[in-house]
Parts: C-alpha cells; sequence; structure tokens
C-alpha cells in the first residue's frame, strides 16, 4: 500500500481527528541530542482502510510485554513490532505498553526516531493505546529520576505518589475507577476493579481536563485512563485486569463497535484487598514438576512411602484459579536454592502456557541469584529473572538471596547496587520485586533476650514466654539466619523491594490462621504492600487478616488445593463482612 501524505485521509470508520486545531508539531521541543535525523517531511501517516486483524505494537525492549501480547493474541489477532518509526505510522491499532523507566524509555524513543513518529501518529487521531508507562509519557515531564521531558502531547507532569503520611508505594493492586467522560474503551467499567502497579502518577487539572477519562483515587485523586477521539492511554493494566481488561482491549481493537454500551453494575470504590493462589511447585521423585504442599515447609508424605505431595498440574491449577477468581497466582519453584532455575525449563515452560490463558499477575520465585553452571558459565541473577519475565512473569521473588543482601547491607551499611534484589528493581522497577521471607517464631521471655525486635505474642510460648522474634531463613526453611523479619523488611525496602511475601514457617500448613502478631510487626514496619500467608483454614481467617493487620493481600495454598475452601467463598465472606474485593 501506498504511503499517504500526512493530511491525508484516514480509515473511513475513525473518528474525526480532535488533535489538529490544538497542537502544533513545532511547539513541542525535541531532544537535541537525538541522533534520528529523518526530516520529518520524510515521514508519512500510511493509514490503511482495511479493517484487517494486525495489531502493531510497540516493544522498544525495556521489559516484559508478553502479557501483552498474550492478551491482544487470545482475542484473535496478530501482532507486528514496531521496527522503524514507518511502522508506527503505518498502523491500523497501535499499542504501547511502555514499561521500565520513564527516562530510559524517552532515551530510546528519541534515539531511533520513534518520538517523533508517535507524536504524528497521535496527532493525526489515529488508534492508539497506551498502557502504564505508554500513558505517562504523553505529558510533559516526570519526575521520575528527573525532571525528565516527555513526548508533550498532553499538560501535566508526571510525580510519585507521597508515602510520607504511610501511603503503601508502589500503588499495587485492584482499584475502581470513576468514569468522567465517555471514552468508547472504558464502557461497562465503571464500579469494577482494575489493576494497577505503579509509583508515579499524573493529577487531573484545568489544563489536562479535556483529556480525562477516567481518574482513581489512590491517596489523592490521579489520572487513571485519558481519551481524546481515537486516542486512548490507561494507567492500569488491562492485559492484567481479567475479563473486564480483556473486554476493554476487544473494544479498542474493534472500533466500530465500541459505541455499544454494556454497562455493568459493580460496586468498587477503592483499592480491594486481594486474594492470592500459591503453587509451590517441585520436581517430584519421577521427574514431574508437581504443585505440592507441605506442613511447616516439610512436604513428603510420611504415610506414603516418603513420596513428595503431589496435588496437582501447576498450569492446569494456574488456569482454575484464575477462573475462581484468584486476584494473582503466584508460582514458587521450592528448590530453585538448589537447583539452576534456567535448566529448570518446565518451570519456564509451566509459566510460558500460563500467561497464555491466565489474565491477572504471575508472580515466580526460587533460585533467583547469580549461577555459575557447571560448564563455567556464569549468569547473573537479572538474567535468570530477565527469562523468568520473557516467559510471562509481572513479578519475581527473591527468597534467599535477599536475606544474605539484608545481612550484608546491614553489616556494612552499604548499599551496592550489585545484588539481585538492587540490581532487578532498578532494571524492572521495585514494583516487579518481590521479597519472600520464610520466618521462624523464637520465643523469649523478655525483648532484652533478643537481638532483634520482638513482638508480646498473643499466645505465649511452650514455656511460657510472652515474646517472640522471627528469624529469617534460607534454603527453603533449611537453615535459620541472624537476621530478624523485622529487620530484614526494612533492608530490603530500603534496597528497592516493591512488595513483601510473608511466610511463616510455625503455621505454613496448618490451617490455623495466619500469624497475626507477625504480620501486624512487619506491616507497620514497611510502606510497601505485604501479602500475609501462611496457615489459612477458613474464610474468617482471611477477614481477620484484613481486620487487625494492614496487609494489602492474603495467600493462600492447601485450603485451594484441597478444595476445601473455594475463592469465591473466601471473597463472598470478606464481602460480607465489609472488606472491598474484586468480584
Ligand atoms: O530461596 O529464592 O530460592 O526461594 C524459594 C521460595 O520457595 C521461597 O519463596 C520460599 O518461601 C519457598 N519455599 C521453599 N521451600 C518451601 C517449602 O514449602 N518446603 N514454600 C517453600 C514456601 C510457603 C508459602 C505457602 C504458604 C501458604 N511455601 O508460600 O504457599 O505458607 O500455605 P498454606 O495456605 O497451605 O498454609 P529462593
Amino acid at each position: 500500500m501506498e504511503a499517504l501524505p500526512l493530511s491525508s485521509g484516514v480509515a473511513s470508520n475513525l473518528r474525526p481527528s480532535p488533535f489538529l486545531p490544538h497542537l502544533s508539531p513545532t511547539g513541542r521541543s525535541w531532544n537535541p541530542r537525538a541522533p534520528y535525523s529523518k526530516s520529518k517531511k520524510h515521514l508519512f501517516v500510511c493509514a490503511s482502510s482495511s479493517k484487517d486483524s494486525t495489531v502493531t505494537l510497540l516493544d522498544y525492549g525495556a521489559g516484559n510485554v508478553r502479557s501483552v501480547r498474550n492478551a491482544i493474541r487470545y482475542l484473535g489477532f496478530n501482532i507486528k513490532d514496531v521496527q522503524k518509526p514507518e511502522d508506527i505510522l503505518s498502523a491500523n491499532h497501535l499499542v504501547f505498553p511502555g514499561v521500565g523507566a520513564f527516562a530510559a524509555a524517552m532515551e530510546v524513543l528519541n534515539h531511533n526516531g520513534m518520538a517523533e513518529a508517535l507524536c504524528m501518529y497521535i496527532e493525526k487521531d489515529r488508534p492508539f493505546l497506551g498502557i502504564c508507562l505508554g500513558l505517562q509519557l504523553l505529558f510533559e515531564s516526570s519526575e521520575e529520576n528527573g525532571p525528565v521531558k516527555g513526548l508533550s502531547l498532553i499538560p501535566g507532569v508526571v510525580g510519585r505518589f507521597d508515602s510520607s503520611s504511610g501511603l503503601r508505594v508502589p500503588h499495587i493492586g485492584w482499584n475502581a475507577v470513576q468514569i468522567t467522560k465517555d471514552s468508547g474503551i472504558l464502557d461497562g467499567i465503571e464500579g469494577q476493579h482494575v489493576y494497577f502497579v505503579h509509583s508515579y502518577r499524573v493529577l487531573p487539572s484545568d489544563a489536562n481536563k479535556d483529556w480525562v477519562s477516567s481518574t482513581c483515587n489512590y491517596g489523592e485523586s490521579f489520572i487513571s485512563s485519558i481519551t481524546r477521539g481515537n486516542v486512548h492511554a490507561v494507567q492500569f493494566h488491562p492485559e492484567k485486569s481479567g475479563d473486564i481488561g480483556l473486554s476493554i482491549l476487544r473494544r479498542f481493537l474493534n472500533t466500530s463497535s465500541s459505541k455499544t454500551k454494556k454497562l455493568a453494575c459493580g460496586k468498587a470504590s477503592k483499592l480491594a484487598k486481594r486474594v492470592i493462589a500459591c503453587l509451590d511447585v517441585r520436581t517430584n521423585d519421577k521427574g514431574d514438576l508437581v504443585v505440592t504442599k507441605g506442613d511447616q515447609y516439610d512436604v513428603r508424605e510420611h504415610r506414603d512411602r516418603d513420596e513428595v505431595r503431589n496435588l496437582g498440574k501447576p498450569v492446569e491449577l494456574a488456569g482454575q484459579y484464575y477462573k475462581d477468581g484468584a486476584d494473582e497466582v503466584s508460582f514458587l519453584n521450592i528448590t530453585g536454592f538448589r537447583d539452576f532455575p534456567l535448566g529448570d525449563l518446565p518451570m519456564l515452560q509451566v509459566l510460558r502456557c500460563t500467561s497464555k490463558n491466565v489474565f491477572v499477575p504471575l508472580t515466580v520465585g526460587g533460585g533467583i541469584r547469580d549461577f555459575t553452571d557447571g560448564n563455567g558459565r556464569h549468569y547473573s541473577s537479572l538474567e535468570v529473572a530477565s527469562e523468568y519475565f520473557r516467559s510471562g512473569a509481572d513479578k519475581i521473588s527473591i527468597g534467599s538471596d535477599a536475606v544474605f543482601t539484608a545481612e550484608e547491607y546491614l553489616r556494612t551499611g552499604v548499599k551496592t547496587g550489585k545484588s539481585s534484589l538492587e540490581q532487578i528493581s532498578r532494571v524492572y522497577g521495585n514494583q516487579a520485586v518481590v521479597v519472600s521471607i520464610d520466618p521462624r517464631r523464637v520465643y523469649v521471655r523478655s525483648p532484652d533476650d533478643a537481638e532483634f525486635k520482638t513482638v508480646k505474642v498473643t499466645t505465649p510460648g511452650p514455656l511460657g514466654e510472652e515474646y517472640a522474634w522471627y528469624q529469617c531463613t534460607v534454603n527453603g526453611g533449611r537453615e535459620g539466619r541472624p537476621i530478624g523479619a523485622y529487620e530484614l523488611a526494612k533492608a530490603v525496602e530500603e534496597l528497592g523491594a516493591g512488595e513483601i511475601l510473608l511466610n511463616c514457617i510455625d503455621c505454613d500448613g496448618q490451617g490455623q490462621g495466619f500469624d497475626i502478631d507477625l504480620i501486624k510487626l512487619i506491616s507497620e514496619a514497611v510502606t510497601i504492600p505485604v501479602i500475609a500467608s501462611s496457615g489459612a483454614g477458613a474464610v474468617e481467617h482471611f477477614s481477620e487478616v484484613f481486620k487487625k493487620t494492614s496487609a494489602s493481600a492474603a495467600l493462600a495454598a492447601g485450603i485451594f488445593h484441597r478444595k476445601e475452601v473455594p475463592i469465591l467463598s473466601v471473597k463472598e465472606h470478606l464481602l460480607q463482612e465489609g472488606i472491598e474485593v474484586r468480584t
């Protein structure tokens, strides 16, 4: 097809362009260092009139966009990757799932001429959907490691959420949006929860109010989506927002059907508490990768020839929990500490298969550390994590290695920047890095008897001890370390962790409820979200943990695997108790 000059018409099914009277391309200042020299007059918007099923994806290689790819393919569309600026201009539908840091993204876009092409494409009111950073980059500038200049298409500055008064940052989880204007693609999402994960946001103002199509409340009201004509961008992740998210993508891709309103009548009003299904995965004695579950971390069935408990197949179970309403699914490769995860191809395969059909966040942990294989080839933890992200993980979880890093940091007071935690959070953002803590209770008579932070326990110890500290362990609980869970949590927050998965070896698999003393201690010590884990045995345990602590999420394994309590029952119970959850 021949390229059309800028002034040519666009596909007939599109809305009229609202951009041209408002924006002057020359009013924008471009990065003078940008080596891309192609003159603007050589770039053309080449609008195909065909309603083909190809979606153009702008992936500038900064992170994981596999989830977006999977969602687009799931909806029956093919993907064409942008290789050069002209690919942007000839797109029928352009999806821009920004990932990574603002400055790095702008540098890449300016360097290869994509910034200019993007602005032209958007000014021509061609169908565009920006996701997360793909929304933020449209604004004037960002304070993230900045100020850094953005594409300057919309007035406003991207700033960080203010955590000084206790707000947990990153903003992670399912929150409600308030629709402020008809945007077509958001029809039906009023009153529903969608999935957010970010530390930076843009505030609505008089200057950008014509663009704003929805806002969201998290400590303050921020912009959750913008719309003008055929140009849309969302701060949340439709590709991770379950059926609601898929419906948004579907409406964007089928522009002709976007006017059909189908209003849902949800009641979402704020950030929901999350219910997470966890799959502890390992290879059993027959060599199959299975979902297993321990009692206080012992996963062998002692009554039955000491075999590893086999509770099902990872991909099938994850798919089932997604359908059942899990807000997230976590895979923990529990023998990753002794095996090399990149040698563990079945685990990567599990992630690839799961992410094709599961459209809520996936976390994977186990074995994330630097590693040298039998041939002397060194793999950095960043390479291991990258492989997990490429295979479909949205977040990675670090256990043992984070303990060693925190110990070193507390000993020296120096952030080397070289630990797995620091490197991965620098490259992928701290919202992508979870630290999994495996503590064990150590009872003491008085706080003076412990080197680490103690709590007055609700139930005294076996010898009547009234206090306990929580000793961190590594290698699946096999080795206790000289550091408490409180000290570890504070250290890893400083080192760049975005979330804490707080297990408790004493409670694991016992079904007697979460360790409220521990969860209260840690969730009050940090400003990042804390996931309460270990011990859930009944729906009441979930309401208890949310009422008595400030945990952001509760995770369970055994009760879901053994089908004792369905996820739906947990959510119904929480709603009855007045605790907001995604339904
Ligand atoms: O140290 O970076 O290789 O990570 C290993 C990961 O594997 C860590 O996240 C660690 O928690 C996990 N892990 C290691 N060994 C075990 C084990 O069980 N033997 N599982 C293990 C941890 C704890 C939970 C569990 C909850 C809920 N499992 O995540 O799912 O306790 O269970 P419940 O609801 O049945 O009580 P690295």
